[in-house]
C-alpha cells in the first residue's frame, strides 16, 4: 500500500470513529466527515479541446489541474448526446425514456427524485448557478440563479425564485462570481454544500470575452483528416444531417461577417434569421464593446471581401475562423475555473470537496465535415470527465473503463453517503476512485430522439463495446452501422454486413437487445403519441 493510499485508510478510519462514537462533527468543512461537492457542467465542451485529453489545440492548465489532482476518465459517454436530456440524466441517473426529458422541447418533470433533493435531505445545502435548460423552474436547490433557455455570453439575464434579473459582464465571468460570492457570502459553514457551477460556453454562437478576443486569431488551427469525409460508407443519416461547416454554418451568425458583406458578395446564408441573430447578439454589446469588437473582426471583415474564398477554400476559412472563436470560448472557462479552484485553496475547502468537471456532451470540430453533436459517434458521444477528491482518488490517475453520465448521480450519493434510489440506472464510480473495476459495465446505451429537429440528426440507438459500436437508424429511415473502433478510429468504415465480422456483428445485436430490456427502453417503437407530439411540436417552431 502506497503512503498516500494508507493516509486515506487512517482518514476513513478516523471518520468512522467520529461518527461512531457519537462525537459532534464540527463545522470546519475540513474535518466534516461529509464531503462537499462542486459539479461543473459546460455546455459543448470537446475533450478535442482540453488539454488533459489533447493540447493540439488549445492549453486549458486550470481544468488540466483536476486531472493533475485526481482522476482522468478517457472513455466517458453520455446517454443521449444533447443538452436538457444530458442535464435530466445527470440529476436523476436515468436513461431519456424514463427522465421525462428525450429532447430539447421536453420539460423536466420536477416531482421526480434527483440528487440534488436527496442530498438537500441527507442534510446538505445545495445550490446551482448558471446553465439549466429544462423549462421547469429547479428544485431541490437551496440557492439558484439559471439562464433562461440558452442564455446570452454579453450581460446575460438569470431566473431566480425572485424573477428575472438582468446583469453586466460576461457570461462566464458573472456566473462564477455567482458561485464564488455563494460560497463567500451565503453558505451555511455548519453544513456540508454541493454547488452545481454550469456554464453557457462553449455553446454556440461562440462569442468570446474582450479579454480573449485576439488570443487566436490568425493562428493556423490543425485541420482534422476526415474534414472533407464524403460518408461513402455511412448510412443517409450523415449526408441529411444539417451541421455541416461547409452548408449549414452561417457567414454571418457563426463566423461573424456583417450581413451587408454576405449581400453584396452574393453569399447565401442556410436560414434567414441568422443574420437577425448575428445583429440582436452584436447589439447586446455596449458601444466601447462594440469598438473593441470591431478592432478585431473589422480586418477579419476587410480580408474575407477582398478574398472571397470559394468551394474547398471557403470550407477552411469557415472552419478556421470557428474554430478561433470555439477556442476562445474555452480561454475563459479554463481562467474561471481557476478562480474557483483557488478560491477553493485559499479557504481550504480544496481536501474535501469533490470536484467534478464534464460537459453536457462533446462536439465535432471539423470531423466528418461537422460542428454540434447528437450523433453517436465518438466525438460527440464522449465527453470530458475529469474528477479531483483527494480523500479517494489517487492525484494523476487515468481510468479506461466505459463510464457513463448515469452515473454521475450515484456517484455524488455514495461520496455523500446517501443511498441510492434503486431507480437509478448508473453506477456509483467510487469503486474506480479505488482502482477496482471487477464488476464493471462491458458495454454502453444510447438513445438520441430530437428528430425531425434542428440538425436534422436522425433518431438512432446503439451500442459500444469496447472496441465495436453498433447503431440502429430509424424512423424515416431504416439503416445499420457497425465500426471497429481499434482498427478505424474514425469512424469511417462502416462494416455492417461485412462477411468478417458476422460473428461480432450477431453478437452485438444480442448485446443490444439485452441493453434495451435491462434498462427497459422500448421508445423506438411503443411509443407513437409521442412521436406525433414531437411532430406537432417541431411544426410549431417551423422547423418542420
Ligand atoms: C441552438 C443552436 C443549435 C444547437 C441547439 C442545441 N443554434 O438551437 O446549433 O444544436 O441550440 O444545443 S443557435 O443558432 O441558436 O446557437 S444544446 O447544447 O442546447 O443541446
Ligand atoms: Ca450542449
Amino acid at each position: 500500500m502506497s503512503a498516500q493510499n494508507s493516509m486515506k485508510h487512517f482518514y476513513w478510519i478516523f471518520c468512522i470513529c467520529i461518527s461512531f462514537f457519537g462525537c459532534k462533527e464540527a463545522s470546519d468543512p475540513q474535518t466534516s466527515t461529509k464531503p462537499n461537492i462542486v459539479f461543473i457542467i459546460t455546455d459543448d465542451h470537446a475533450y478535442q479541446a482540453l488539454s488533459a485529453y489533447d493540447d493540439k489545440f488549445i492549453k486549458t492548465p486550470h481544468i488540466d489541474r483536476l486531472a493533475n489532482e485526481g482522476m482522468l476518465f478517457q472513455k466517458a459517454f453520455v446517454t443521449n448526446s444533447i443538452c436538457s436530456p444530458s442535464r435530466a440524466v445527470a440529476l436523476t441517473g436515468k436513461f431519456s425514456h424514463l427522465n421525462s426529458v428525450r429532447d430539447n422541447l421536453d420539460v423536466f418533470d420536477t416531482t421526480q427524485v434527483t440528487f440534488p433533493k436527496l442530498l438537500q435531505q441527507a442534510g446538505y445545502e445545495t445550490a446551482i448557478y448558471g446553465k439549466w435548460h429544462l423549462k421547469s423552474e429547479p428544485k431541490g436547490f437551496d440557492y439558484w440563479e439559471v439562464l433562461p433557455d440558452q442564455g446570452h455570453y454579453y450581460h446575460p439575464e438569470f431566473l431566480t425564485p425572485e424573477g428575472e434579473i438582468k446583469t453586466e459582464g460576461y457570461v462566464t465571468d458573472v456566473i462564477t462570481d455567482k458561485a464564488i460570492n455563494y460560497l463567500e457570502t451565503q453558505r451555511d459553514s455548519s453544513k456540508p454544500f454541493m454547488l452545481m457551477y454550469n456554464h453557457k460556453a462553449p455553446h454556440r454562437q461562440w462569442w468570446p470575452s474582450m479579454h480573449d478576443l485576439e488570443d487566436f486569431k490568425y493562428k493556423k488551427i490543425p485541420v482534422p483528416a476526415t474534414l472533407f469525409d464524403d460518408y461513402k460508407t455511412k448510412s443517409k443519416a450523415s449526408t441529411d444531417a444539417q451541421m455541416r461547416i461547409a452548408d449549414h454554418m452561417a457567414l454571418t451568425m457563426d463566423n461573424k461577417i456583417a450581413p451587408e458583406i454576405i449581400e453584396k458578395l452574393d453569399y447565401e446564408e442556410f436560414l434567414d434569421w441568422y443574420t437577425s441573430s448575428y445583429t440582436e447578439r452584436l447589439n447586446r454589446l455596449t458601444e466601447a464593446e462594440k469598438e473593441q469588437w470591431h478592432k478585431v473582426y473589422g480586418p477579419i471583415n476587410k480580408d474575407f471581401e477582398q478574398n472571397t474564398p470559394k468551394g474547398k477554400a471557403l470550407t477552411l476559412w469557415k472552419y478556421q475562423r470557428y474554430m478561433e472563436d470555439y477556442l476562445g470560448v474555452i480561454k475563459s472557462v479554463d481562467r474561471n475555473i481557476g478562480k474557483l479552484l483557488d478560491y477553493l485553496d485559499d479557504n481550504n475547502l480544496s481536501e474535501n470537496t469533490m470536484v467534478v468537471y464534464t460537459s453536457d456532451q462533446g462536439f465535432y470540430l471539423g470531423e466528418h465535415g461537422w460542428f454540434d453533436k447528437r450523433f453517436m459517434y465518438e466525438e460527440s458521444f464522449r465527453t470530458p470527465l475529469l474528477i479531483r477528491y483527494p480523500n479517494i482518488v489517487e492525484s494523476g490517475s487515468v481510468n479506461t473503463d466505459l463510464v457513463q453520465n448515469i452515473d454521475f448521480a450515484p456517484t455524488v450519493l455514495e461520496v455523500a453517503g446517501v443511498s441510492i434510489p434503486k431507480e437509478v440506472q448508473g453506477n456509483s464510480l467510487v469503486p474506480l476512485f479505488e482502482g477496482d473495476n471487477s464488476n464493471w459495465r462491458d458495454a454502453l446505451y444510447y438513445h438520441y430522439y430530437e428528430y425531425p429537429g434542428i440538425h436534422m440528426v436522425k433518431r438512432h440507438y446503439g451500442v459500444r463495446t469496447k472496441q465495436y459500436k453498433l447503431i440502429r437508424f430509424y424512423y424515416d429511415i431504416e439503416a445499420w452501422e457497425l465500426y471497429d473502433l481499434d482498427n478505424d478510429p474514425n469512424e469511417m468504415n462502416n462494416v455492417y454486413g461485412n462477411h468478417d465480422y458476422k460473428a461480432v456483428q450477431e453478437k452485438l445485436h444480442k448485446r443490444l437487445e439485452e441493453l434495451r430490456i435491462q434498462y427497459q427502453d422500448n421508445s423506438d417503437s411503443l411509443n407513437q403519441d409521442w412521436i406525433n407530439k414531437d411532430i406537432k411540436r417541431l411544426q410549431d417552431l417551423g422547423w418542420y
